[in-house]
């Protein structure tokens, strides 16, 4: 049995009029601060992001997972939650694969699954930092910078299958993250690892069909302790840069050394032309992969803020593929993914309230004080009749996780998918 979507619109009922009253005196407040809301809505409206496959099951770490009742069993069940999201949100039209985690047995099938579903695909992940069940060679200590390479060819052939799986999607970027590194000084050598991660590299960037990109993810550590060999968006640039026009950056907000100054990281690549595609998450130590603005909103709002700057000031190498990447551990997964999407909403409304026009003037003239206010004039404007009044118009719910808990959509699902283990990422 399968029960429709939950109906975007039934829990608005009640809120549509107090919405509307909050709508129209946030926009007289615009207004009079030289701001259109309805342009900021246009512009909340144009924000797409993609959601993970592997994020609608309950993530784990690696002392315990704690599954909850009705989570998708298949991909095709995967997909249909995917839609929930986007129904809901009006925000996420496409689904990132990570592959073999979620591997599809007949691709053709999935596109039509998808494509009924109001789905398309988007950047694929490939996976060599673990060792699957029937593999080879294992990736013990690497893959595509493996001293032996047998192992780095295992890898790179894994990178085509994973291209042509996007491929016959309708995909048309890969998104490469390795964790290839040591744990120790001397285990391998700094510089030859490097060498051969870009040679590998060079291989799958000369295989991409038409039309395709290659993004390079870096991160400073784990599971490699001492040294990554993609460590930072030095190295990550440098290879970029090594390959070609179709080649660029990943940024995932987790991926940073603590204090990491991440809106100046996004500014330097976007001026090199090569900031690629985002993975959103929040962290307070590390990689924590917690929701988007759980912990730092005003970093999320200062990065959006130099997207913002990037399109406005329509940088040509600008085509960033937004993808979320977390692990939902405690949340329930749609839940979580639909106050992801709200919070990437409401960081990319406040960014389009920026007086742009001060702001320039404030730093020409050197206003450390009023430059620093007019981004916190915008980041502090409570910005959420704005998102909802843009989901409203996408035929979206105005509070998304609400309608998701009045649907009942997932005690139907719990009713429904029994007996199934979902492959999840962290164990
Ligand atoms: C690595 C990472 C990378 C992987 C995903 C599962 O930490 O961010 O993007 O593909 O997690
Ligand atoms: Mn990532
Ligand atoms: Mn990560």
């Amino acid at each position: 049995m399968t029960i429709a979507p939950p109906d975007a619109r039934a829990a608005d009922d009640a809120a549509l009029d107090d919405h509307r009253r909050d709508y129209e005196s946030l926009a007289e407040r615009l207004d009079r601060r030289g701001l259109r809301a309805d342009d900021v809505v246009d512009a909340v409206r144009r924000f797409e992001v993609a959601v993970p496959s592997w994020a609608l099951g309950t993530g784990g770490t690696r002392f315990g997972r704690f599954p909850g009742p009705g989570e998708p069993r298949t991909l095709d069940e995967k997909l249909e939650d995917a839609a929930v999201v986007h129904r809901l949100t009006g925000a996420t039209p496409r689904v990132s694969l990570h592959l073999p985690w979620d591997d599809p047995r007949d691709p053709d099938a999935l596109k039509a699954h998808a494509a009924q579903l109001g789905l398309g695909f988007d950047a694929v992940n490939s996976n060599t930092f673990q060792d699957q069940q029937g593999q080879r060679l294992s990736y013990k200590l690497g893959s595509f910078s493996h001293p032996d390479a047998a192992v780095r060819r295992q890898a790179v052939d894994h990178n085509l299958h994973v291209v042509e799986v996007g491929r016959a999607l309708g995909a048309e970027a890969i998104t490469i993250w390795l964790a290839d590194g040591s744990n120790y000084p001397g285990q391998m050598s700094l510089r030859r690892s490097f060498d051969r991660v870009l040679d590998c590299l060079r291989e799958v960037y000369a295989a991409l069909p038409a039309g395709w990109r290659l993004f390079t993810e870096h991160k400073p550590y784990e599971p490699a302790f001492y040294a990554t060999v993609v460590q930072d968006w030095g190295s990550s640039l440098l290879l970029a840069q090594s390959l070609g026009d179709r080649a660029q950056c990943l940024v995932d907000l987790g991926h940073h050394l603590p204090n990491t100054n991440i809106e100046m990281v996004v500014a330097r690549l976007l001026g090199a032309g090569k900031l690629g595609g985002f993975h959103f998450n929040d962290s307070k130590y590390g990689d924590d992969d917690l929701t988007a603005g759980s912990i730092k909103p005003y970093a999320l709002f200062l990065v959006f803020h130099e997207l913002v700057l990037a399109e406005r000031d329509r940088l040509p190498s600008f085509r960033p593929a937004y993808m979320i990447d977390q692990s939902h551990n405690l949340k329930d997964p749609v839940e979580d993914l639909l106050q992801t999407v709200d919070q990437l909403q409401l960081a990319c409304a406040k960014a389009w309230l920026v007086d742009h026009d001060a702001l320039a003037a404030h730093q020409e003239s050197g206003d450390v004080l009023m430059a620093e206010r007019t981004l916190k004039d915008a980041f502090e404007t409570d910005a959420r009749p704005l998102v909802a009044e843009a989901r409203r118009r996408a035929g979206a719910a105005l509070d998304p996780v609400r309608a998701f808990r009045t649907s009942g959509y997932r005690a139907t699902k719990s009713a429904e998918r029994v007996g199934g283990i979902v492959e999840a990422r962290g164990l």
